[in-house]
């Protein structure tokens, strides 16, 4: 049977990394075989053209070219490792995806999203995550974090506002697809945030 396709999503500094391991350990105590990926990143190729992405000498970058080097990651990463994975019955959990591209290029830059529907077409045919876990928290709370954490790469450099709109783009795609996305209030201490996160996890372990 196929694998199952998770993300985990949000702005910078929500706790995705930290609670990756979790749901790794969640699923595993379920039986599961999971893969742990990101993006971008994930291959070879795609550790390349992310380091480039993160520079933050790198600001010269035109948002086009940002866009195209996130799907061409993502081209990479679906063809050498996501697909085969969920083919061979593994399920796989993504730390980012498509929805940081709506997020971040869409909401953030202001590209318009056709452009972006087109290439997520064009890239992912009809692949799309079966459970998008979106981490949310106060922008300034985030920033916060990830700035006590490491030094600010390239994205990290973006005024306050570029975030508030790509926290708003997550929000407005989750809320209008409850289906497929649950939004973990990710403010709250890492016990409770976890605690949300295995509730969420149950209906789709339960398919
Ligand atoms: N991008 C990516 C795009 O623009 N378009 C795209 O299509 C894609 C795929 C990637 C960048 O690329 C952009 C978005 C990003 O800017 P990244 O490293 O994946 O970069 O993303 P970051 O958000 O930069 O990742 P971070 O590692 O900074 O944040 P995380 O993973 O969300 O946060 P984490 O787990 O490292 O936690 C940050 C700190 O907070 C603490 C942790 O211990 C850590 O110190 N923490 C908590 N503290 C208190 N309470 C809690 N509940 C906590 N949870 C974590």
């Amino acid at each position: 049977m196929r694998g199952k396709f998770i993300t985990i999503e949000g702005t910078e500094g929500v706790g995705k990394t930290t609670n990756m391991a979790y749901v790794q350990q969640h699923l595993q105590a379920a039986g599961i075989n999971v893969l742990l990926t990101r993006e971008p990143g994930g291959t070879r190729i795609g550790e390349k053209i992310r380091e480039l992405l993160l520079d933050a000498r790198n600001n010269d970058l035109l948002e086009d070219t940002e866009l195209l080097m996130m799907f061409a990651a993502r081209a990479q990463h679906l063809q050498q490792v996501i697909e085969p994975a969920l083919k061979g019955g593994q399920w796989v959990l993504c730390d980012r995806f498509t929805d940081a591209t709506y997020a971040y290029q869409g909401g953030g830059r202001g590209i318009d999203t056709d452009r972006i529907a087109m290439l997520e077409t064009w890239v992912q045919g009809a692949l799309r995550p079966d459970l998008i876990l979106l981490l949310d928290i106060p922008v300034k709370t985030g920033l916060t974090r990830a700035s006590e954490r490491s030094a600010p790469d390239r994205f990290e450099q973006e005024q306050q506002s570029f975030f508030e709109r790509v926290r708003e783009a997550y929000l407005n795609r989750a809320n209008n697809d409850p289906q497929h996305y649950r939004i973990i209030d990710a403010a709250q201490a890492l016990d409770v945030v976890q605690n949300q996160i295995a509730r969420a996890l149950q209906d789709i372990l339960a398919l």
